[in-house]
């Protein structure tokens, strides 16, 4: 079988993948050598991209009106809607609400189509709600959103900070990266987060601050080091525009602000002081906020005065999230840019419009991901095309986007997964070629593009989204524009738009490509853009040469109405991604995180009166949610925090998007999700249960119910208040073995056929359930006696592992702890040496070296 070269589906890291296909649907996944982002290696995500290729719950043939037609009738149907839209309503009238998870090609004739040929602005991407916010202060600061910094300098740097960056997390291998840097050269890392994360545990110094304080810390180092003589007055002189009054800093009470100590902040000042080679990597905790763009400034603006950008081993990065967010900063996916970094001047709109030989050309910016949807709700825009996202799950106050799209009269959908959250409001379906079939570029953290490569043939009708939105366009009209025989052409036009009447004015130009063959373009080696560090000239994209620095001010948050007297953080897990279309379908990655779990002080969890394991409704303006308390000090007191992840496929109750509001940074219009008022009680249903399947089971009738995949089938967690009698509707058919107490409410029933356990159910009124892992296993193995089967446990007990941490190696937390124990183990690699554990994919290493620290640590002696 062919061995391919291509890039991982998920986070913005960017590694190289070699495929080699073992079947039809299935292929070794192992990290590409070769790569200049990981160098062969790959996280737990990457590592399990195998368990995720099979064709289950993907979505085959065009849908319209939820019956499957050919893709002539579903094409014509969607150019027909957005055509009798437009002439009726105008070109503002619709909208395409994009995504990083795209590829530039599709990007860049989703961005033609609407900005140079329906002429509306109205196309933006969930980069919106990843790092708008970013690109906003590139664009003030540089003039241009230009990223000046490469992994190297990681690998260069003395010091590193991370603010609003789970790196260990959701960038794994950048964090292997700086790990073994650190290593090498000893560089020093401080962690600038609310949370204590496996990040943080791991950093020289981590500044647990207040929410949203991030601008007063960063000017009050910035008014510290101008105080210690520490600027650069050279590089400012010369490389560095200062508006008047720049200098009167603001002179908030740091510590007070930030919630930190005085001796905690001169650590952090003292390190600062002392190493000039400084790069400050930063993530969501900095872009989503009502100001995010301030952060980015105020972060930006300290290494302009310092000096400590465009060298190597020195400069601000923000990181992306998604594996082509970059990619859709370039193409212009956002509506707040034209394309190929232009604006909306006169002169830029003329210059793409001649360029496209269009016939029209938006007049300016359309609306921006949370206006995009309000405008849906109130009828301004009555056609929407959604491709590669799940803004019904993903967006702020998500409750209200379900309610926009409902009463949309156009919907289309294009999407791999047949049944998302989204697609359920879709008028029109259309099957796109996933990870692993489809072809083109993306472009990561630092700037380096990369070729994706197809392995597997295109399963059912499912097309590349280039080719869906090409044939669309020409049913709309435009055919020139539109007739692109292949993704290469796509890659060789955009690549022409970057230079065409560029002339130095946007460093952003690979025109270098724009003749490429299609076999060249094939065989493509990922190249960085504007080189290791673009801003090493100390010229910027401003009319006159200079960055700015951007005067910034700390606003302090109205903490909002008594009854919501906690801050609401969200976001992500190790092993899942998203709205887990993708990783929930990977048993392995299943493991980490079985259930969404709110984790809370344990100080709150006394105060609020909540039961840790319980369950808890989360409460904030715009809604509730049940999750599992885990009561744990690595959250601040008055803060709680939630994963982004769980779905209506995947849970009932259990969703956050419905909860942060739509309050919004003013400059990037980036929504704020890791900071919303909230509070939490306890939630005592009258009974909770589980049920193991090797089928998939129904969507469970009960207030709270989670559904998880598991080796050999599915684990289903279930908690209400009606009658429980109408869960055994969930067990597959089989000969049943069932007992049930009414009195002491007890109901248990294992369902067997063919010699295989094929479900069984637990359902008790005073929790007393038994543990998972047996009867998880048990789906797969030869069948235990009725007896056991309804006990819940084997007749010779098996060790309970805890929760999986490596999931490579199936190594559980108890495990661990006990072997650390039982072996006085003091590093990382001795527990490899004896569970293996830490020794693949290396995701789970942060958490094993938790755990030799709290065991060395003599508060829990
Ligand atoms: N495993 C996994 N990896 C992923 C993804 C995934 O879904 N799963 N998604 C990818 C995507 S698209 C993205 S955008 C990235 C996101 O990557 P990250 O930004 O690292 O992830 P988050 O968990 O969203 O948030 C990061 C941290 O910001 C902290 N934070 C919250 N509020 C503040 C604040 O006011 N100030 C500071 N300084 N910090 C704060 C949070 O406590 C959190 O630990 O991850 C990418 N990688
Ligand atoms: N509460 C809260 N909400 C958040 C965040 C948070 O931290 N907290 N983070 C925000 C951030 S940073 C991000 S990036 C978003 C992510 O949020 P989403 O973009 O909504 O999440 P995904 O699950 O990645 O959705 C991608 C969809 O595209 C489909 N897909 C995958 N590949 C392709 C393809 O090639 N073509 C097509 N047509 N479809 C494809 C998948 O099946 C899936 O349905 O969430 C945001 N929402
Ligand atoms: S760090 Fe992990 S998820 Fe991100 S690109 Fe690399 S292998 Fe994929
Ligand atoms: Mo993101």
């Amino acid at each position: 079988m062919r061995r391919v070269k291509t890039t991982c589906a998920y986070c913005g890291v960017g590694c190289g993948i070699v495929t080699t296909p073992t079947g039809e649907r299935s292929a070794k996944i192992r990290g590409d050598e070769s790569h200049p982002a990981n160098f062969g290696r790959l996280c737990s995500k990457g590592t399990h991209l195998g368990e995720t290729i099979a064709l289950e719950g993907r979505l085959l043939h065009p849908e319209v009106g939820s019956r499957q037609v050919g893709w002539d009738a579903a094409l014509q149907a969607v150019a027909d809607g957005f055509k009798a839209t437009i002439a009726q309503h105008g070109p503002d009238s619709v909208a395409f609400y994009v995504s990083g998870q795209l590829l530039t090609e599709d990007y860049y004739v989703a961005n033609k189509l609407m900005k140079g040929f329906i002429g509306s602005g109205n196309i933006d991407t969930n980069s919106r709600l990843c790092m708008a916010s970013a690109v906003a202060a590139h664009n003030r600061a540089f003039g241009e959103d230009v990223v000046p910094c490469s992994y190297s300098d990681l690998e260069e740097a003395d010091l590193i900070l991370l603010l609003g960056s789970n790196t260990a997390w959701c960038h794994p291998v950048i964090w292997q990266r700086i790990e073994a840097a650190r290593e090498q050269r000893g560089t020093k890392l401080v962690v600038i987060d609310p949370r204590r994360t496996e990040t943080a545990e791991r950093a020289d110094l981590h500044l647990p601050i207040a929410p949203d304080s991030d601008v007063a810390l960063f000017n009050g180092l910035l008014r510290e080091m101008k105080s210690r003589w520490q600027l650069d007055g050279a590089y400012l002189a010369q490389h560095v525009s200062v508006p008047e009054g720049f200098w009167e800093l603001e002179t908030v009470d740091v510590a007070k602000v930030c919630e930190l100590s005085q001796a905690q902040l001169d650590a952090f000042y003292d390190l600062f002081a002392e190493t000039p080679r400084t790069v400050t990597l930063f993530s969501q905790g900095a872009n989503q906020s009502v100001s995010g763009t301030d952060k980015g400034n105020a972060i930006i603006n300290l290494h302009l005065a310092t000096g400590r950008i465009g060298k190597p081993g020195a400069g601000p990065f923000s990181i992306t999230g998604q594996p082509n967010a970059m990619g859709g900063r370039e193409v212009g996916g956002l509506a707040s840019m034209l394309a190929a970094h232009m604006g909306f001047s006169d002169a830029e709109r003329d210059c793409a419009q001649r360029f496209w030989q269009s016939p029209t050309i938006c007049p300016g910016p359309g609306l921006k991901a949370v206006d995009m949807f309000n405008a849906v709700a109130d009828g301004r825009i009555k056609a929407i095309w959604v491709m590669a996202t799940n803004p019904a799950v993903s967006m702020p106050d998500a409750n209200a986007v379900r309610a926009a799209l409902a009463a949309c009269p156009l919907v289309v959908v294009s999407d791999c997964i047949g049944d998302t959250d989204t697609t359920a409001f879709a008028h029109i379906k259309l099957p796109a070629l996933g990870w692993g079939e489809k072809d083109g570029t993306v472009t990561n953290s630092e700037r380096r593009i990369s070729r994706q490569r197809g392995f597997l043939e295109a399963p059912g009708d499912a097309k590349p989204d280039w080719w869906i939105v090409s044939e669309v366009a020409k049913r709309m009209g435009w055919v020139d524009g539109f007739s692109y025989p292949n993704a290469a052409a796509i890659f060789r036009e955009y690549a022409a738009q970057t230079g065409f009447e560029n002339g130095g004015a946007r460093l952003l130009d690979i025109s270098d490509k724009d003749g490429i063959s299609d076999a060249d373009y094939d065989a493509m080696q990922p190249f960085l853009w504007g080189g290791t560090s673009p801003l090493a000239s100390g010229r910027f994209s401003t009319p006159d040469g200079k960055a700015r620095l951007v005067p910034v001010r700390y606003q302090a948050r109205d903490d909002g109405a008594l009854d919501y007297p906690l801050r609401l953080n969200t976001g992500r897990y190790r092993d899942q991604w998203h709205t887990m279309t993708r990783t929930g379908l990977s048993p392995k990655l299943s493991q980490h995180r079985r259930e969404p779990l709110v984790e809370v002080h344990p100080d709150m969890v006394a105060r609020f009166g909540l039961d840790d394991g319980g369950l808890a409704m989360v409460e904030t303006g715009q809604g509730k949610s049940v999750f599992r308390v885990a009561s744990t000090d690595n959250q601040r007191r008055r803060d709680l925090f939630v994963p982004m992840h769980w779905t209506d496929q995947t849970s009932g109750g259990g969703r956050t998007g419905l909860l942060p509001a739509q309050d919004r940074d003013p400059v990037s219009g980036q929504p704020g999700f890791k900071n919303t008022p909230a509070t939490v009680r306890t939630w005592l249903p009258r009974w909770t249960g589980f049920l193991v399947s090797r089928a998939m089971p129904a969507i469970p009738a009960c207030t709270y119910w989670t559904r998880v995949r598991t080796a050999h089938g599915w684990l289903v967690e279930l908690a209400g208040d009606s009658e429980p009698d109408a869960l055994l509707s969930l067990l597959p058919a089989g000969d049943r073995a069932e007992v049930s107490d009414s009195k002491r409410g007890i109901m248990r029933a294992a369902v067997v056929a063919g010699g295989q356990l094929q479900g069984a159910l637990f359902v008790a009124r005073d929790g007393g359930l038994p543990p998972r892992d047996w009867l998880v296993d048990q789906l797969g193995g030869e069948k235990a006696s009725s007896l056991e089967l309804l006990a819940g446990r084997p007749v010779t007990p098996q060790a309970d592992q805890g929760p999986i941490v490596c999931v490579c190696f199936d190594v559980g937390m108890k495990t661990i702890l006990e072997t650390i124990r039982a072996e006085t183990l003091t590093s990382v690699e001795a527990v490899g040496a004896a569970l293996n554990a830490g020794t693949n994919c290396g995701s789970c290493r942060p958490a094993i070296a938790r755990m030799l620290e709290t065991e060395r640590s003599p508060a829990y002696a």
